[in-house]
């Protein structure tokens, strides 16, 4: 029997346990790169392992998230890691320089290698073929300390594409046309593999927006061969070298098959405030629209900008329409300047933003109350724009330039009608290329002393588990709970260094009161549980949805299910994720309920059945745990870094 282009890559990088679809393996990790906003916390772990160098073949630290710079956090933490990155052997990637994705697949990338970012959007790597998985900052703190990276051994789901896109259609459309097809849950411990002959039609950028956007469906990772086109691509990067072809067997046996015809594929956007709330945008032409956001990791490459330069030649903004624009990095922004496609953006009145994350994590450009905003980003999660009342659509680059011409929302096929025609961009041959935004390790003379600034508090450690954990439901909420919902980023993302001060704003959005229930729990000397639905911690790979709750005392979480990013964290940090054996069992729970969970560590040890006693209610209800021998052993030990401490 083939093999997959997944399993032939994985194979190559087991180092611990033996494949077997569902079970963990350990991997070894070639590339790792860190964002500024996870990135404090995974170097502060780093740190405490107390390794010399990294012992990874490249690791790079992004400065991307964090860049507002109101008040001397971000810079102190700037300061920080670049620091950080001088002494340990890592390339430190300057504010200025762009977002890590796109940065990363133009400048580092390689086809068939592991990459682990400390980012939930890594998976853009897989545009590349390689093998790229977000993770939890203590998770990439191992690898760079030459850790492996557990993960469940993946089902592999072929997604077959056939077909062409058809003109204002994009590749946008085709992620929006997959999560429609999956939706936002259910995916979990599988990978989406793109094969089939519509594959060659789309370049290395359109892939990886498409990869991107697959961490919305959930999956541990999704990647495309590396063929002529992954060629091109790198040769335009002068990185011919770096390139080896790459594609799956013609038998390679998959767990799922599903065929999209590109053909097919009609311009669509996900409403609010999930990006899995699919539609198609000719349903809701009219709708008129306040902002427009043209950026963020899904959607910043030179072809998406050059596209909306030139649909936008010779016109202005909506008078409604606020138009902010971010291209995803230095150089994407150097190759639009050059070939003309600044000018027209800036003449059509687009807000010129830094190459960074900004709009997209509400760290800038909040939209106005109840606005109407269209963004090509990808996440619509409510409040992450920074303004509750917002109403955030994702879209396509095309489908965002068409709305900034009408101020509503306009299926871009339409502006044919207008006499504006489908614009041809092509891939250039060889792009500007200029790295003088890089640190490298080799640049870096003499003995380098770290810089801590007031900001930096030392990482919380866990307690070991308790063999019973005792107290109350802090809270309860529903489905689909992000990671966003669980702590906000924007404004409030300068708190990372400051673990105390940033718990503040945990479940900001969905209950204000929680840090101070919670805290009031603590100190009588209880447990805070909390009680999630299903795919509880979608989103994000902010290990901060698990350190924060771990600092205000949470012990376990039960939900109906988990997601896997925030369910590794969980574990990271001592808390016991859970599952309803039985669904019913939510709704006998109320926020306030007193809860017991006895004899866990037996049970752990043991593998016998954990039983959750209601003390409110007088019931009982049974929960499952789906641990490995080696995540029960770190939760026994109180979280990662104690149990390496152990080893
Ligand atoms: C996001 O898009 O939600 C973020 C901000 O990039 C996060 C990382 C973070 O919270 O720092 C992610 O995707 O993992
Ligand atoms: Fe940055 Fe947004 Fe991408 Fe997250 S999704 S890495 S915030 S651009």
């Amino acid at each position: 029997m083939g093999k997959t282009l997944t399993e032939k890559i994985l194979l190559k990088h087991i180092i611990e346990e033996s494949p077997e679809k569902g079970k963990e393996v350990g991997i070894k990790i070639d590339q790792t790169l860190t964002q500024d906003a996870t990135g404090t916390m995974a170097y502060l772990q780093f740190e405490a392992m107390k390794v010399s160098k990294v012992k990874t073949e490249l690791s790079v630290s992004y400065v991307d998230h964090n860049t507002v710079q109101i008040g001397f956090e971000n810079a102190d933490d700037h300061k920080y890691l670049q620091s950080v990155a001088a002494k340990y052997g890592i390339i430190y990637s300057r504010a200025g320089n762009g977002i890590c994705h796109q940065v990363h697949l133009e400048r580092f990338g390689k086809p068939g290698k592991t990459l682990l970012g400390s980012d939930s959007h890594t998976p853009t790597g897989g545009g590349i073929g390689m093998i790229a998985i977000g993770a939890g900052g203590l998770d990439v703190a191992v690898a760079m300390a030459g850790g492996p990276f557990y993960l469940s051994y993946p089902k592999v789901i072929k997604i077959h594409l056939t077909g062409k896109l058809e003109k204002w259609v994009s590749a946008k459309d085709v992620i929006l046309k997959v999560l429609e097809i999956f939706s936002t849950k259910g995916n979990v411990g599988c990978v989406f593999e793109y094969g089939g002959p519509g594959v060659k039609t789309l370049s290395v950028p359109e892939r990886a927006t498409i990869t991107n956007m697959g961490a919305e469906c959930g999956v541990t990772t999704s990647i495309f061969p590396s063929d002529e086109v992954t060629k091109e691509f790198l040769k335009a990067q002068g990185r011919e070298k770096d390139w080896v072809e790459l594609t799956a067997d013609e038998n390679a046996n998959y767990d799922r098959v599903v065929e999209i015809n590109l053909s097919d594929i009609e311009p669509l956007t996900a409403t609010p405030h999930s990006p899995g709330n699919i539609s198609k945008i000719k349903d809701l032409k009219g709708i008129k629209v306040d902002q427009v956001c043209l950026g963020s990791c899904t959607n910043s490459s030179y072809k998406d900008f050059m596209t909306v330069a030139k649909i936008l030649k010779g016109q202005v903004a909506h008078p409604n329409v606020s138009f902010v624009v971010a291209p995803g990095s230095k150089q994407v922004l150097e190759n639009i300047t050059k070939d003309d496609g600044l000018i027209n953006l800036f003449s059509a009145g687009a807000r010129i933003a830094e190459s960074a994350c900004g709009f997209c994590i509400g760290n800038s450009q909040s939209p106005k109350n109840e606005a109407v905003s269209l963004r090509t980003s990808n996440r619509n999660f409510l409040g992450r724009s920074g303004t509750k009342s917002a109403n955030v659509y994702l879209v396509s680059p095309e489908a965002a330039a068409a709305a900034v011409i009408t101020g509503e929302i306009t299926d871009p096929r339409d502006l044919e009608k207008k006499g504006i025609k489908y614009p041809k961009v092509e891939m250039p041959a060889k792009f500007h290329i200029d790295d003088s935004m890089f640190i490298f390790p080799k640049d870096v003379k003499g003995k380098v002393e770290i810089y801590r600034g007031p900001n930096i508090g030392d990482p919380p450690s866990a307690d070991p588990l308790k063999d019973t954990i005792s107290g109350e439901v802090t809270i309860k909420v529903g489905d689909k709970i992000t990671t966003d919902h669980i702590i906000p980023a924007g404004s409030k993302m300068k708190y990372r260094s400051n673990v105390p001060k940033y718990s503040e704003f945990l479940f900001e959005v969905v209950d204000p009161t929680f840090h101070d229930r919670a805290e009031k729990i603590k100190q009588m000397g209880k447990d805070n549980i909390i009680v999630g639905g299903l795919s509880y911690g979608q989103g994000s790979s902010r290990e901060h949805a698990a350190l924060c709750p771990m600092y205000m005392g949470v012990k376990a979480v039960i939900a109906k299910s988990l997601e896997r990013i925030h369910n590794a964290n969980l574990i990271n940090f001592g808390i016991i994720p859970l599952i309803f054996k039985n669904e019913k069992d939510y709704d006998g729970i109320d926020q306030g309920d007193n809860l017991e969970i006895p004899n866990i560590k037996k049970a752990l040890k043991n593998n016998e059945k954990i039983v959750v006693i209601n003390k409110t209610k007088g019931s009982n209800f049974e929960v499952e745990y789906k641990l490995s021998d080696r995540q029960k052993n770190v939760l026994l030990a109180g979280g990662t870094l104690a149990y390496m401490k152990g080893k």
